[in-house]
């Protein structure tokens, strides 16, 4: 069994689809270990992101992640991070929609800044992104 974190981004919240999300990954066999709502700080958000500090579109994150309320996850099941990263599909939604039309992205995102949801990409970062969200008390 292995761990991953999910961020639905204040996009497809302001849009909504948060029910539809969390559903997609539980009819996909995944469990949710724990469940929150929050709005990033500048400063949380930059640190969330820190890896991406030197990329040009790193302002841009940083500001869309604070734009409005997002609903963070751990989903549990087999695979976990290679198995969600499919299920969203690729960075940009438009890409999404002509090569993995039924992905989160696809269904959910606008455009490869504003594409719905975060996954952990990777086990480094999956064990960095975890508890920086939740805090043991709050995993179940
Ligand atoms: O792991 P991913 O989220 O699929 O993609 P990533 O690690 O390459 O980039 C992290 C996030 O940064 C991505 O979900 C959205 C944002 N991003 C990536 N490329 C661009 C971008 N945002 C803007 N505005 N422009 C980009 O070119």
């Amino acid at each position: 069994m292995q761990r991953t974190l999910i961020i639905i981004k204040p996009d497809a919240v302001q849009k909504k689809a948060t029910g539809k999300i969390l559903d997609r990954f539980i009819e996909e066999g995944f469990e949710i270990k724990a469940l929150k709502m929050l709005r990033f700080t500048e400063e949380q958000a930059k640190q969330f992101y820190i890896v991406h500090k030197d990329r040009p579109f790193y302002g841009e994150l940083v500001e869309f992640m604070t734009s409005g309320p997002v609903v963070a996850a751990i989903l549990e099941g087999e695979n976990a991070i290679q198995r969600v990263r499919e299920i969203i599909g690729p960075t940009d939604s438009e890409e999404a929609r002509k090569v993995a039309p039924n992905s989160v992205r696809a269904l959910f995102g606008t455009d490869k800044g504003k594409n719905a949801i975060h996954a952990s990409d990777s086990e480094e970062s999956a064990s960095y992104e975890i508890p920086f969200i939740f805090s043991g008390l709050e995993v179940v």
